[in-house]
């Protein structure tokens, strides 16, 4: 029988959330078995055992994308990364899980979908993934699915959208509904945040304005459309003391929203995108109608160019928590579904391979967050959410061995001509990053170096999810508890004062209505003062 090879991954600086340290990483059975220095020479065996040079680089958690769609049927196509080329770039960029959606038609079973995406993407994944559900509907039967899916399928997230009218969109109702039933079983909300009424009446007016272009897409939902439905979905989400997540946040407007609820102490997480962290909706404006059409994707890029600065600013800081990339790509003959109108154009823009190069060039290479912030938004705070943690977002003894070997020093050209993906054009096209994967270990298989893959379709797991994820609901419960004791402290208090005011009334017979007045206002004072 072959012996599983066995890595230690030697000399590097191992990079997690709170702290960096200079150690050895052995890895066995696709898990950490051992962390610190100079293993070697503490009397690891070196049977079997692959050495990693890592002098000089940085040992990370692998990235975790919070939001992919590959193989998406959507908009009268679909998209062009399946689950075999998405994940294998996710790969070569520094990506080891991602989590997509399985997104059922209005009408039609959560479960039965959830099954159709598992059977897409388990014969093909190269890296280990999960899925979050979509709600697109609301009745007892969806609300019973949540359920089974909570408790049988590894299903801890469900997304709303609140825009995609007539396909997708929810109302406020269904979502009170969702965020309920979410709460219940331990599942966090997640919501696609904009207007959808406002969209589709924006876009019947520019369209009727003779504006059939890109920049259709963003003048007909502009930025105050994502900020309304982001606040309305945190109004009800608080209301029914539900954790909410919203996904791709795009604009400062959005972010600001989120920030503020999170200042009073709303449970509530923002994530912005690559594509929102590192360009802008300027491009809507571009001569080249497929250069501007590769951009459209719901919601917008904002025109304003300060847009990604600011949204690193907060995700620096900790207003924002995570990074997805919403990577859903369309070819350019996809696109040109809407030459002439824009509202028929495929949503939908590229970043799963790119999202941890973006991210350390704008972030990091920048001066706006440390290596320590970079590991917690690119991984730790998703697997904190999402329950994955600390087997996932990780380097520690019993972790999965997801780990990239970066260099921060060494710079690559973002190009679709040299990227990894099926999609022919890249939203980051010419941006030089720093950071760079040079090896990817995925559950301790070494399945990217130096340029080359080492990896077969099928290769990635299915990750279940638990619910009541700690991160998110010891302050949910915590809430509740202190909310009933309070509850049932003034419903004793009530009956109490009732009680008091009846035997009072009864030992002082009162003769007048204005002497009964007179001595329930006194009593009123009286009990005031207590
Ligand atoms: N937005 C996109 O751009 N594509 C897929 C779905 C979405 O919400
Ligand atoms: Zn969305
Ligand atoms: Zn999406």
């Amino acid at each position: 029988m072959a012996v599983p090879q066995r890595l230690l991954i030697r000399g590097g600086r191992v990079v997690n959330e709170d702290h960096s340290q200079l150690a050895d990483v052995l890895v066995e059975d696709g898990v950490v078995r051992a962390l610190g220095p100079d293993l070697l020479a503490a009397g690891t065996s070196a049977e079997g055992l692959r050495i990693l040079d890592a002098t000089g680089k940085l040992v990370l958690p692998g990235g975790i994308d919070t939001h992919t769609h590959l193989q998406f049927p959507f908009m009268g196509s679909q998209s062009v990364d399946d689950f075999y080329q998405g994940t294998k770039a996710a790969l070569a960029g520094g990506t080891t899980m991602i989590i997509d959606f399985a997104i059922p038609q209005k009408g039609c079973s959560l479960i039965e979908a959830f099954d159709t995406w598992r059977s897409w993407a388990d014969p093909k994944v190269c890296c280990d993934y999960s899925l979050h559900v979509a709600v697109t509907w609301w009745s007892d039967q969806v609300k019973e699915e949540m359920k089974t899916l909570t408790q049988n399928k590894g299903v801890n997230s469900f997304k709303m959208f609140m825009a995609y009218k007539d396909l997708y969109m929810v109302g406020d109702l269904e979502l009170y509904e969702a965020f309920s039933q979410c709460k219940e079983i331990g599942a966090i909300a997640q919501v696609h945040a904009e207007n959808g009424d406002l969209i589709v009446e924006g876009a019947k007016k520019m369209l009727a304005l003779g504006i059939t272009g890109p920049e259709g897409h963003e003048l007909c939902r502009p930025e105050a459309v994502e900020a309304e439905a982001t606040f309305r979905a945190i109004t009800i989400a608080n209301a029914v003391n539900c954790p909410l997540y919203v996904v791709h946040v795009m604009s400062k407007s959005s972010a600001k929203v989120i920030a503020d609820a999170r200042r009073e102490g709303k449970v509530v997480f923002g994530e912005p995108i690559a594509a929102s962290l590192g360009t802008d909706g300027t491009h809507y404006w571009n001569k080249e109608w497929h250069h501007a059409a590769h951009y459209v994707m719901g919601p917008p890029l904002r025109p304003d160019p300060s847009t990604p600065d600011f949204l690193m600013n907060l995700l620096a800081n900790g207003d924002l928590t995570t990074t997805g990339t919403d990577n859903c790509t369309f070819n350019t003959c996809q696109k040109a579904l809407g030459k002439d109108d824009f509202t028929k154009i495929p949503n939908g823009v590229n970043g799963v391979e790119d999202r941890m190069s973006v991210l350390w060039e704008k972030g990091v290479h920048s001066g706006k967050m440390d290596e320590n912030r970079f590991v917690a938004v690119t991984s730790t705070n998703a697997a904190k959410i999402f329950n994955l943690y600390p087997k996932k977002g990780r380097i520690a003894v019993g972790s999965d061995a997801d780990i990239v070997i970066w260099d921060p020093k060494a710079t690559r050209t973002i190009s679709a001509k040299t990227h990894h993906q099926a999609v022919n054009f890249n939203i980051f096209e010419g941006m030089v990053c720093h950071g760079v994967p040079l090896v990817t270990i995925s559950r301790g298989k070494v399945v990217y170096e130096a340029g080359v893959f080492n990896v077969s379709a099928g290769d990635g797991k299915y990750i279940p999810r638990k619910p009541f994820a700690e991160y998110v609901y010891k302050r949910i419960k915590q809430r509740d508890e202190v909310k009933k004791a309070k509850e049932k402290r003034s419903r004793t208090l009530y009956l109490q004062r009732s009680h008091m005011t009846w035997s009072y009334l009864e030992a002082h017979l009162v003769s007048t209505p204005k002497d009964l007045f007179e001595r329930i206002i006194a009593m009123e004072l009286l009990f005031s003062q207590k």
